[in-house]
């Protein structure tokens, strides 16, 4: 600042005469200026991305968290005759390589929507020396006859952990399931 200040009052005091060693020296301080800025930005950015990749790092390395997301859904198939499917999703998981599914929750029921956002929050122990995977299968809701399964998809934890705590699966056979944190 000091530099710069003194610069300008040097041109300005030259005007008549040859500016050209004060203007000179003018960029000079300019250009002196601007490198120890473009320095300190630099070790900012240094430091930035140090801070950036310890960030990832820390979210890789997540072992046991309590989970909590939401769930949603788009282009489902329709499975009414009137208007369109009243869906809801039953969650399982399954740990390592048995298949036994156990059920740790259940959304509520939305009605005539083909791509809902239900509102539930869901918990989970999640645990990566486990091996655990999500089976969220998706039905539409009738009252006179059993429900239609609309579809279903298998998320290994991991995965979802592993990418921030948002992930979009395939529905089998039609749309898309989205896993969000809560
Ligand atoms: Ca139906
Ligand atoms: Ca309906």
């Amino acid at each position: 600042m000091r530099n710069l200040a003194s610069g300008q009052l040097t041109t300005g005091a030259v005007d008549h005469g040859d500016s050209r060693p004060s203007a000179h020296r003018f960029l000079g301080q300019l250009t002196t200026d601007q490198l120890v800025t473009s320095s300190i930005m630099f070790k900012a950015l240094i430091i930035l991305s140090v801070l950036a990749v310890s960030a990832v790092q820390a979210q890789q390395t997540i072992q046991k968290q309590k989970l909590k997301f939401k769930l949603s859904a788009k282009g489902l198939s329709d499975k009414d005759d009137l208007g369109t499917s009243d869906p809801y999703v039953e969650l399982f998981y399954t740990e390592g390589s048995s298949t036994k599914e156990t059920k740790f929750g259940r959304s509520a029921t939305l009605t005539d929507d083909e791509n809902p956002t239900w509102g539930d929050v869901f918990e989970f122990d999640y645990d990566r020396s486990k091996g655990q995977r999500w089976h969220f299968k998706v039905y539409d809701h009738d009252n006179l006859r059993e429900d239609d399964k609309v579809g279903n998809a298998w998320v290994q934890a991991d995965d979802y952990v592993d990418k921030g705590q948002t992930y979009t699966a395939n529905l089998i056979k039609q749309g898309f399931l989205t896993i969000q944190k809560a």
